[in-house]
This record gives C-alpha cells, sequence and structure tokens, in this order.
C-alpha cells in the first residue's frame, strides 16, 4: 500500500520538462498566431518554455541556441531564420546531447542526424498552389503578356527559396507568365509597401500580377497600390500566402484575389514532439502540415473561421 501512494506521488514531483525556443521574431500577422500558439501549447503540456525572440538576425538565434545548451535544457526547438549557417551550433547541441526539432522553416545541413525532425510546411507546393490559381485565372486570356512582379520573403529563408521554386515551376507551362522583377521585402508590411512602391516607379511595363510570399507583405503593397492611383485586385491581381485574418479583411474588401493557406498553429503538436523526442519514442524525419487556398469569393463566409 505504501508503494503504490508512493508513486504517484514520485511522479507529480517529476521535474517539467524544459524546452529552449528560438523564435525568428514579430515579423508578421503568422508569426505572431505562431508565437502565441507555441506559449499557449507550452503552457498546456505542462512543459517550461524558455522562449527567444531573435528580430530576424541569425546571430541572435545563434546565441540564444548557445544559451539554452548551457542552460543544459531537455530538448531544444527553433525555427531557423535562413537555411544555412548551423551546422557548428547544432553540432554543439549534439555534443550536449540535447535534442534538436526544427520547427516551421528547414536548415541546410550535410549531416541530417544534426536535428531529430522537422515539423512545417510545404513550401515548394504552397508556391506551386498560387501558380496553379494564376494559370487557371488567365486561361482564357488573349493578353500577349502577363507580367507578375515578385515580393520574396527575407533573403535565404527556406519559405522565400520555396514558394519562389515552386511558384516557378508551374507558371512555365505559360510562356507568357514572365516575373519582370523580384525583390526581398523580408516578410513584413513596410518592406512591402516600399519594394511595391520602387516597382511602380519603374514605368517600362506594366504590372498585371503581384505574388506576394506572403500577406503582410501584400498588405502593404495594396498601400503602395492604392497611394499610386490604382485599385489592388483589380488593376493588379495579387496572389499571397498564410491566410491569416488581415488577408481575408483584404479579400472581403476585393483588394486581394487569393491567399495560400500557411498554418502556424504549430505549438500543439510541436509539445507532443517535445515530448516523444524526450522520451527517446520514434518520431517521423519530416512532417507536413495540411492546408487549403482560399479566394476573394470565399472570404466573407470563411473570416469568421479562421483562428489565425
Ligand atoms: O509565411 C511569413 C513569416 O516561415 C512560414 O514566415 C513562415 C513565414 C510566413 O514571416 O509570414
Amino acid at each position: 500500500l505504501a508503494l503504490s501512494l508512493a508513486l504517484p506521488a514520485l511522479s507529480a514531483f517529476a521535474a517539467p520538462l524544459v524546452m529552449g525556443f528560438s523564435q525568428v521574431g514579430a515579423e508578421s500577422e503568422w508569426r505572431t498566431a505562431n508565437t502565441s500558439s507555441v506559449k499557449s501549447a507550452a503552457k498546456e503540456a505542462g512543459i517550461t518554455l524558455k522562449f527567444a525572440d531573435a528580430q530576424q538576425k541569425q546571430e541572435n538565434q545563434v546565441k540564444a541556441l548557445r544559451s539554452f545548451i548551457a542552460q543544459k535544457v531537455d530538448v531544444i526547438a527553433f525555427s531557423p531564420v535562413v537555411e544555412s549557417g548551423w551546422e557548428t551550433v547544432l553540432k554543439e547541441a549534439k555534443a550536449a546531447g540535447i535534442p534538436v526539432i526544427l520547427t516551421d522553416r528547414a536548415v541546410k545541413v550535410t549531416d541530417e542526424s544534426l536535428y531529430v525532425t522537422f515539423i512545417g510546411s510545404d513550401f515548394v507546393e504552397e508556391g506551386r498552389k498560387a501558380a496553379k490559381w494564376l494559370l487557371d485565372r488567365v486561361a482564357k486570356s488573349t493578353a500577349p503578356a502577363i507580367n507578375v512582379v515578385e515580393l520574396q520573403g527575407t533573403v535565404g529563408s527556406a519559405p522565400a527559396i520555396d514558394r519562389k521554386k515552386g511558384f516557378e515551376e508551374i507558371i512555365k507551362s505559360n510562356a507568357k507568365i514572365q516575373i519582370i522583377r523580384s525583390q526581398s521585402g523580408d516578410f513584413t508590411r513596410a518592406k512591402g509597401k516600399e519594394v511595391m512602391e520602387s516597382f511602380l516607379k519603374q514605368k517600362d511595363k506594366k504590372i498585371d500580377v503581384l505574388y506576394a510570399h506572403n500577406d503582410d507583405m501584400a498588405i502593404g503593397a495594396i498601400q503602395a497600390i492604392e497611394e499610386a492611383g490604382l485599385k489592388p485586385g483589380v488593376d493588379i491581381t495579387i496572389i499571397s500566402i498564410d491566410g491569416v485574418r488581415g488577408a481575408f479583411e483584404a479579400m472581403k474588401a476585393g483588394k486581394l484575389n487569393v491567399t495560400v493557406e500557411c498554418n502556424p498553429l504549430l505549438g500543439p503538436q510541436l509539445m507532443q514532439l517535445a515530448k516523444d523526442v524526450v522520451a527517446k519514442k520514434p518520431v517521423e524525419k519530416r512532417i507536413k502540415v495540411i492546408e487549403g487556398v482560399y479566394t476573394a469569393d470565399q472570404a466573407a463566409k470563411e473570416l469568421p473561421n479562421r483562428k489565425y
């Protein structure tokens, strides 16, 4: 009897799992939704979260990871701002015996054993979906050319590289569709607006389509387009990615044509993964998120159902 009483008491006092989480920053609506998902899921799961915001700088993330290693956390999770340059710090984590989970964005490393698993969206597929929507849209167009300007995400980041790749792969099948300008807006509204302004100032070619790697840059660009006296969503067709609330509002107002969903609510799955990883249970190396595509005509109906 004494033993059976002692057992639950012991487990109740077991130290909670400690996770060090290095976030990219707070650059977009997507990111803030992702952060609150991670924080609330940690609480719910009884995981102690050490949260660090890198303000979109890799050097800050490296510092955060090193401090998690020094603090001997049970598990490290992080969303790498860019793909390359992680080998050294990941080796340090491995040498310290701390498992690493990648969330949202991928890394480029030669040794895949430097992380346990990667949970996140398929960004190439998102780019393909964006381009497929455009192909359908212009299928019957008699225009001699369809000029696209592209607002890329953060230079060197997995979503910027992959969303460009997937989009280009699909538009190849229609020679009329050309990307006439492409520049990074760093995934922010302010930069999206600024870069769109400079696109609009170059008058050599008419802009038919804007492809923005995220909604925030599209929303910034919408402002620039309006300030230039044009109608966003009408004079310029606008395609973006994420599916945040702001995008649904812009679609409802007829200013954005389509958004490809990218789900930021990874927290609950991440916490479960962390528990499994620490318990040394086998996990998949790559866990993908299932996502849809939403057009302007669906916006009003879908808006109340959106969770981010
Ligand atoms: O699309 C963008 C954010 O990595 C998927 O980062 C994420 C991207 C997201 O800043 O809005």
